[in-house]
């Protein structure tokens, strides 16, 4: 953490805030998420595609990946989104990974959105991800306190970016539907241990519905395998699955999309 921190400290002169809010008003356009995410719903849930090279779980992946022509394979076999990991040290990821993905989604008619995936903890790390062609962030409910987690889910939304907001458990849940969130995503890989537990989303779908709040786009990250797993989520009111691993090692990805 303290090396991410570090990274996302960057001086703030005026001459760079001014600089940076120049390159956000000329960023490329959205692709909101919502509204994507629902083009497939309610006949198909959204397949979240991601571009992992490495894990600290798994070592390498695929670390040889193309980020550009590995997404433009996703977007085609039917992916709503599109997830680039660009933390370097652990997932061997890039910022300039996003931006080549952007580049080559942009030749695409109703492309992908383009999710950022980090360690998000400053608003700096926001700015980045919009100048580099992101449409939304991820920000991990574990990671921040309950401010720092509203200031960030704001300012991303005052760019146009409707964040991801990741949670574990119904603890962290609560904190996301207080905080507006309209997508939620269920970690089943546990941070702290790498266990993977696929009841962690199933859980979590039972308490949304018994709060009546399936209004909430509810999504399934981590440790999905095959058809079957998103096939049980879906029967459980699922709406997305976020799938990196699998995907990187598919010969055909089009066999994991509808
Ligand atoms: C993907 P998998 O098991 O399909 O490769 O998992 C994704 O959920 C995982 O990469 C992830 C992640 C994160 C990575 C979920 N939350 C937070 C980095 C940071």
């Amino acid at each position: 953490l303290q090396d991410v921190e570090s990274a996302a400290a960057r001086p703030s002169t005026s001459a760079s805030i001014l600089k940076t809010s120049i390159a956000l008003h000329a960023a490329p356009p959205v692709v909101p998420l919502v509204a994507r995410i629902s083009q497939t719903l309610p006949a198909h849930p959204a397949v979240m595609a991601e571009i992992k090279r490495a894990s600290p779980s798994k070592g390498d992946i695929a670390i040889d990946a193309n980020a550009p022509s590995q997404a433009i394979k996703y977007a085609l076999a039917g992916a709503s989104v599109i997830s680039v990991l660009t933390e370097p040290t652990w997932f061997k990821g890039a910022l300039s990974d996003l931006l080549s993905v952007r580049q080559a989604l942009d030749s695409l008619p109703n492309r992908p959105a383009l999710l950022r995936k980090d360690f998000i903890i400053d608003k700096y790390q926001v700015d980045e991800a919009r100048m580099h062609g992101a449409d939304t962030i991820l920000l991990i409910v574990a990671m921040l306190s309950v401010t720092e987690l509203r200031d960030l889910y704001d300012y991303s939304v005052s760019l146009g970016m409707e964040p991801l907001v990741e949670v574990n458990n119904a603890e962290e849940l609560n904190i996301a539907l207080d905080l507006g969130a309209k997508v939620v995503g269920v970690n089943n890989r546990n941070l702290h241990d790498f266990k993977v537990d696929m009841q962690t989303t199933s859980r979590l779908a039972d308490v949304l519905r018994e709060r009546g709040r399936e209004d909430v786009i509810l999504c399934a990250l981590s440790g999905i395998t095959g058809r079957s797993d998103v096939e049980r989520y879906i029967t459980e009111g699922v709406k997305a699955v976020l799938i990196g691993e699998s995907l990187m090692r598919a010969e055909d990805p089009k066999k994991f999309i509808h």
